[in-house]
């Protein structure tokens, strides 16, 4: 990896993101001198600054720019928001990771900095952090909940206790204690699947009042159960605030082995296993690309709390994760698949013998014609369900008859309903190939992410960086990339990937926890650095000035500025054509 290319962050406000969650990734690699490249980029960040407003205070004009009162223009604190789970997992687990592998202090600070920022999040009645937005400015009392996803909500423990420990200040420990207590005491008894937490919920409603809504451990609920069993590294198995966390996430996985645990059993020779979606009351066999992260998670909760069955499901769902790459035309997991029940119509379709989906005669009038084969659309007209192109009822009923056709199941990948097929370079299904390659030592792993690796470079490779893909289900010929490059790609693919083909002595599990952005934090009394991985410059280098603000954060800010004073102008510009106007009038 030579330079990184530093994108302008819609998601992440503009901070680069980008950045921050490579740092450790470089230090793993052994590429310390990019590393310290990043060093002043990182002390620069202002973090009161999000994307060119500024939401900690206003602004005043020069005494010579004027507004209509004849006062120098101003700005108020400018309103706005930045996403508080995502801040935490990538800024501040990026920063926390860079320190435990380094030691630099500089990596400490701004994390301390960044998590003063967060812990107004946690001004709320219930001590649940406002998880997805807030504006950091807000200085008007408790920030009110709405609904919630647990996973935002849920997922800060590693972050803050970790920091808490570095810094020996409890405040870190306690707001993150407060949540997981609320969740367990006051959320998860009142739900259909007790300790199961539904994906989103409403914080703040009446205390008897059930709690409804859908269940998964992928999107929206994710690293919620990840964090149970992470924070039991962290604190040490033997601990007792480890044992509340080790009971909770045991007790989840077993009501999640009734609801969510289901086989696929459409594909013959396959032993397909996922962990779907329960909604509205039914099963989906569902299998999202979020959800992947889980094999590992399962592995990892029987390597510290001795459950072998977890290691079964854990493997399997990893190897269902990987076929389902390796059976999608550029060998990429799809984001998300819905597969058929057995008995569901549509699960097989009839083919010719030359492979070309069976059509039968089609004679006699519409009203006859079987409507699995041909549809109407909006103008009346037919058209083949398979490809929507026209019937001609004459002209098919002649060539047709007497072709030889049999059943093959439907969907791409096979036996599945429906599907999104983007790829967004995610991490989940690597992430638990690596876990159960250091969980098992079992070098078929290796060859696995070697594949995965293959595939992904051939078709994710682009220009400036790494391509988000349209449709992973569709053939190479008609591949799509989106010009679209998330910063995890770096904090997590990448490290994957990376540690999978690595001596795995390098970051060793037993040493390290990583958060749900692969950023590893210290789960041991060892200390910060302790690998030696970072190699300092050579000599005191100039950082700039601290949180003074990026390039690319001046740039906005001007322009920001700029704006207004533009705006500014022509306010007075229009004063005075008025004034003009009622001059030549008079
Ligand atoms: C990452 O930002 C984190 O892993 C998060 O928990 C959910 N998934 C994305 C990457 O897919």
């Amino acid at each position: 990896m030579g330079r990184i290319f530093l994108g302008y962050d819609e998601l992440t406000h503009s901070w680069g993101a980008s950045i921050v969650d490579t740092l450790d990734t470089l230090l793993v690699m052994g590429l310390s001198d990019e590393y310290n490249q990043c060093r002043s980029f990182v002390n620069q960040i202002n973090f009161r600054w999000v994307k060119g407003a500024d939401w900690s205070q206003g602004y005043v004009a020069p005494a010579d720019e004027l507004d209509e009162k004849g006062q120098p223009w101003q700005i108020p604190r400018e309103i706005t928001s930045i996403p508080v789970f995502e801040t935490g997992i990538r800024y501040l687990g990026g920063l926390l990771g860079a320190y435990d592998l380094s030691g630099d202090k500089l990596m400490l600070d701004r994390a301390v900095e960044i998590a003063e920022v967060l812990s107004r999040a946690f001004n709320t009645n219930s001590g649940l952090p406002a998880g997805s937005r807030m504006d950091p400015g807000y200085q008007t009392g408790a920030l009110k909940l709405h609904s919630v996803s647990i996973a935002e909500v849920g997922s800060m423990t590693l972050e803050l206790m970790r920091l808490g420990f570095l810094t020996n200040d409890r405040k870190w420990f306690d707001l993150a204690q407060r949540c997981t207590d609320y969740l367990q005491d006051v959320i998860a008894p009142r739900t259909k699947f007790p300790p199961l937490i539904p994906m989103s919920f409403v914080a703040d409603q009446l205390p008897d009042a059930k709690i409804q809504g859908s269940y998964s451990l992928g999107a929206m609920a994710d690293s919620f159960y990840e964090y149970l069993i992470k924070t039991v590294k962290l604190l040490g198995e033997t601990s007792a605030v480890a044992k509340q966390y080790a009971r909770l996430y045991a007790d989840s996985i077993d009501v999640a082995r009734k609801v969510l645990f289901i086989d696929i059993p459409n594909v013959p020779g396959r032993d397909l296993f996922t962990i779907g979606k329960h909604e509205y009351g039914h099963s989906k066999i569902e299998t999202e690309h979020l959800t992947c992260f889980a094999g590992g998670m399962l592995g990892l909760g029987d390597k510290l709390l001795d459950r072998p069955q977890d290691k079964i499901d854990g493997e399997r769902f990893t190897s269902t994760c990987y076929w389902l790459a390796a059976s999608s035309p550029l060998g990429i997991q799809p984001e998300n698949v819905q597969f058929y029940d057995p008995e569901e119509k549509g699960l097989y379709v009839n083919v010719t013998m030359d492979g070309e989906p069976y059509r039968p005669p089609v004679k006699g009038p519409v009203e006859d014609i079987a409507s699995q084969y041909v549809n109407k659309n909006y103008k009346g007209e037919l058209l083949w369900a398979d490809d929507k192109t026209p019937v001609k009822p004459g002209e098919d009923a002649d060539r047709l008859p007497g072709v030889k056709y049999h059943r093959e199941l439907n969907g791409v990948p096979v036996g599945s309903k429906r599907h999104n097929g983007r790829y967004i370079n995610r991490p989940e299904t690597i992430e638990s190939v690596f876990y159960m390659y250091r969980l098992t030592g079992d070098k078929k792993w290796q060859d696995i992410g070697w594949n995965m690796f293959s595939h992904w470079m051939t078709h994710a490779k682009a220009s400036g960086g790494i391509s988000s893909i349209q449709d992973v289900t569709k053939d190479v010929n008609q591949k799509v990339q989106d010009n679209n490059m998330e910063s995890f790609i770096f904090a997590e693919t990448f490290k994957y990937h990376y540690l999978l083909q690595s001596d795995p002595e390098l970051l060793s599990l037993d040493n390290y926890v990583l958060n749900t952005e692969a950023h590893p934090v210290v789960a041991t009394d060892k200390e910060p650095g302790f690998e030696g991985l970072w190699t300092p410059p050579a000599h005191e280098e100039d950082l700039g000035v601290r949180g003074e603000g990026t390039h690319v954060q001046k740039y906005l800010r001007l322009d920001n500025l700029a704006r207004h004073r533009r705006r500014n102008k022509s306010v007075l510009g229009a004063m005075k054509a008025a004034k003009a106007a009622k001059g030549g009038a008079a």
